[in-house]
């Protein structure tokens, strides 16, 4: 029998704990409501808990547990003294586990992983109302530590610190498998420098994801990638219907030796509304490579992203800004929007507007996959200087890897949609309002269609062929910025 162990059937209506501490024998130190469904017991379940102190795990596996098949309320410290749910060197060690529902949890303090797997945590393996930390999760060494995981929706998390990824594979995570409503990192004082998502050291660490869609989300700090892979970043594989990120998306760097790929990023099934209010920065590639440093990705499309500040790349890693422009139910127009509107207000250097592509960079693919060869942009308008940018729509740079010459080329092949010839690749407008900047090497606004290009202050229409395939020539002389129509 385990020591320190609350057991029990039937009802825990409400009831009151100075402090839940898990030892080093198995599930020690825990309140455990029965599963169990037979004749003898009924399914266990939790009113409201207050531990006024806080939860901490040991070295027993499932030590310092709150665990019932239906939770209504779990409560850590009150209002001005803080609790700590705090995972130890157990499995599964510092956590509260709704088996079937999981109303709401209020963390009066930080969740901490510890060195356990699945240490530090609150779980529902059906639903979650709410979770709201006034302090931050913090992922720990151990696999998915720190963090807040259902499986199925949830409808309303809030971190007033920042969501920050260990050494742990998966730590400092949410994690949420169907949709998640509304969001909340941080809070809206502007003396307050946290509510931001900070990847660690831990592959996908310091990571938000959600199977589903994402209705709302307000970040008051920034997303900040990691050293890991995948780390610091949002995922949904839905929707995100409105983002809104009042500081910086700052891509990850890569470690001596290492190559890494997806480090400060959003990417979405789709993105509604976007807002970027400081700077998008790639990271610094201090090992063997860097791919996908400051990225904001769709697989089906983006119909409005806003860049308040500026967006700095680098010459050999640029940040991406790409969407592929197919999916179901197809995007607008032609069924092959990728982007419909980008506005930027600030300076941008190494960037690559990316329509048609899908997917995630890797090794051999650096631009991520080329899926579509109908893609379309709307309108990208960028407001201050621009440099070494490339503005592309369904189109490949050829084995040059260059966009801009001869050999760039519809996208065809492995991983792409099969070309719809009555629809051709189109950009319609691009606004250029202050300096286009010289270039060492060749950019490129590029698609079988470039429509509107203007350029400086009074929006000087650069005069384009009527007709497809048509054009190839600098945006201002000797910039090494090109508009280049490929054959149709
Ligand atoms: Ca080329
Ligand atoms: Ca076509
Ligand atoms: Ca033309």
């Amino acid at each position: 029998m385990p020591t320190g162990q609350i057991f029990f059937t039937g009802t825990l209506g409400a009831a009151t704990v100075g402090e839940i501490i898990g030892g080093s024998g198995a599930s020690s130190g825990t309140i455990n409501g029965s599963s169990n469904t037979g004749t003898a017991f009924r399914e266990a379940n939790i009113g409201n808990l207050h531990v006024l102190r806080g939860i901490t795990g040991g070295s027993g596996t499932s030590s310092g547990q709150v665990f019932a098949p239906t939770i209504g309320s779990v409560v850590l410290g009150t209002g001005p003294a803080t609790a700590d749910l705090v995972g130890g060197t157990g499995g599964s060690s510092g956590a509260i586990i709704g088996d079937s529902r999981l109303g709401t949890v209020v963390i009066n303090g930080n969740i901490e992983g510890g060195d356990g797997e699945n240490s530090g945590g609150v779980f529902s393996n059906a639903s979650l109302k709410t979770a709201a930390v006034r302090g931050s999760v913090i992922g720990g060494s151990g696999e998915e530590s720190g963090r807040i995981a259902v499986i199925g929706s949830a409808a309303s998390v809030a971190v007033l610190g920042d969501i920050q990824g260990g050494t742990g594979k998966s730590s400092g995570t949410v994690d949420i498998t169907r949709s998640l409503t509304k969001l909340t990192l941080g809070h809206q004082k502007p003396e307050v420098s946290d509510g931001n998502l900070v990847g660690g050291a831990g592959e996908s660490s310091g990571k938000l994801s959600i199977g589903g869609k994402m209705d709302s989300a307000l970040i008051n700090g920034s997303i900040k990638g990691g050293t890991g892979n995948n780390s610091g970043g949002i995922a949904v594989t839905g929707e995100i219907t409105n983002l809104a990120l009042r500081g910086d998306l700052e891509g990850g760097s890569s470690l001596a030796g290492n190559t890494t790929a997806l480090t400060g990023f959003v990417t979405a099934g789709r993105i509604a509304q976007m807002t970027v209010g400081g700077d998008i920065k790639v990271g610094n590639n201090g090992g063997t490579g860097l791919a996908d440093s400051a990225a904001i990705r769709a697989n089906r499309d983006i119909q409005s992203l806003l860049v308040r500040g500026s967006i700095l790349g680098d010459i050999s890693t640029p940040a991406v800004i790409a969407a592929a422009g197919i999916g179901a139910p197809p995007p607008a127009g032609t069924g092959d929007v990728a982007i419909q509107r980008l506005v930027i207000d600030g300076d941008v250097s190494y960037l690559n507007i990316l329509g048609g592509y899908g997917g995630n960079a890797f090794a051999g693919a650096p631009l991520g996959t080329p899926t579509n060869a109908d893609a379309q942009i709307g309108s990208v308008v960028i407001r201050g200087d621009i440099l070494g940018t490339n503005i592309v729509a369904g189109v490949t740079s050829g084995a040059d890897g260059r966009f801009g010459t001869a050999d760039d080329a519809l996208i065809t092949g492995q991983g792409a949609v099969p070309d719809d010839p009555t629809v051709f690749s189109t950009i319609a407008r691009v606004v250029l309002q202050a300096a286009v900047q010289t270039n060492t090497d060749l950019y490129a606004i590029v698609a079988q269609a470039v429509k509107t290009v203007l350029v400086g202050s009074d929006g000087t229409p650069l005069e384009l062929s009527l007709g497809r395939g048509n054009d190839n020539e600098p945006v201002v002389a000797g910039s090494n910025f090109v508009v280049r129509e490929i054959a149709v």
